[in-house]
């Protein structure tokens, strides 16, 4: 199975990096997937830019490469492109919280039948380790050499906020668990959001620490309120699905069964929805 997904980049995450553990978990959730009927020709990827993003460089999956807070923009298209295809947006906490967050947030909003994984190191690690918007009050980095004076947001609470019809956080440090829930967060239709707790050998190197506070969630999916608050906890931080709700995606409702890949239109048919749409 790893074999299939080996591409010819060399690989320079720093040895150790937690991003390691996101890969192999992806690489067997697609073979979950596909047991359960989805093939790994369907399932296309995307990634913002970041030391996760290089995931796309990595693993062999079809996909687009996108820029730096717009994976979760760029997924929306592909879906709403082919909503035959299951996409999943690698991202990064800088990405899809700084930079993307408008994206991240109206995506959730309007249920878009896509997966984000969320590689949350805490920092923005390809640009040398700054404060990012889940880094914990009191870190150090280049633009914060005396400690963040900021308090962290919490991504589940976020996003559970926000819309999210699916909702959970993984560890990269239990690959077995992390696969379970990105192959659940793939099969799910709509918005699917995936926290993986992703330590920075370099800059945040919280193995120990998650090792001792990271539990797991047996109990879920919760109650919308209950995942909340679990959502609130900072610890033990507990790992598995905290939520999931069954809601029409945006695009079954913008797309109503059509495929615009397979069913395309002709032009001047094309044009003329335009100009209708415009009021011309
Ligand atoms: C529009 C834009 N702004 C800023 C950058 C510079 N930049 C590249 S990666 C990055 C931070 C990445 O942090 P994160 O998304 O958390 O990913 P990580 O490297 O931690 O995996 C930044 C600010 C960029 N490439 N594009
Ligand atoms: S800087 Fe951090 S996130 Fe980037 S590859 Fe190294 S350990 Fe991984
Ligand atoms: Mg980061």
């Amino acid at each position: 199975m790893a074999r299939e997904f080996i591409t010819e980049v060399e690989n320079t995450w720093c040895t150790g990096c937690g991003n390691f553990g996101i890969m192999n978990a992806m690489k067997k959730a697609v073979g979950i997937l596909e047991d359960r009927d989805i093939p790994k020709s369907r399932i296309f990827m995307t990634a913002g830019i970041g030391c996760h993003a290089k995931i796309f460089d990595y693993m062999s999956l079809s996909g687009l490469y996108s820029i730096h807070g717009r994976a979760m923009a760029t997924a929306e298209g592909m879906k709403l492109g082919n909503p035959g295809l299951r996409i999943v947006a690698f991202c990064g906490d800088g990405d899809a919280l700084g930079e993307g967050i408008a994206h991240m947030m109206h995506a959730a909003k309007r249920n878009s039948d896509i997966t984000v994984v969320m590689h949350d190191n805490g920092v923005y690690a390809l640009t040398t380790g700054q404060r990012g918007p889940t880094s914990p009050r009191g870190f150090k980095g280049p633009s914060t050499p005396e400690g963040n004076n900021e308090d962290p947001w919490k991504p589940l609470v976020l996003m559970l906020e926000a819309g999210a019809t699916f909702a959970a956080r993984g560890y990269s440090g239990n690959v077995e668990q992390l696969a379970e829930i990105v192959a659940a967060a793939v099969e799910h239709q709509g918005f699917s959001f995936v926290q993986v707790l992703q330590p920075s050998v370099t800059f945040t190197n919280y193995f120990e620490e998650y090792n001792e506070i990271v539990t797991t969630l047996e109990e879920g999916p919760l109650e919308f309120d209950e995942a909340l608050r679990l959502a609130r906890q900072e610890e033990p931080l507990p790992a598995g699905v905290f939520y999931r709700k069954e809601k029409e995606p945006y695009e079954v409702s913008i797309n109503r069964g059509r495929n615009p890949v397979e069913d395309r239109m002709r032009r001047e048919k094309r044009m003329k929805a335009i100009g209708d749409t415009l009021g011309g």
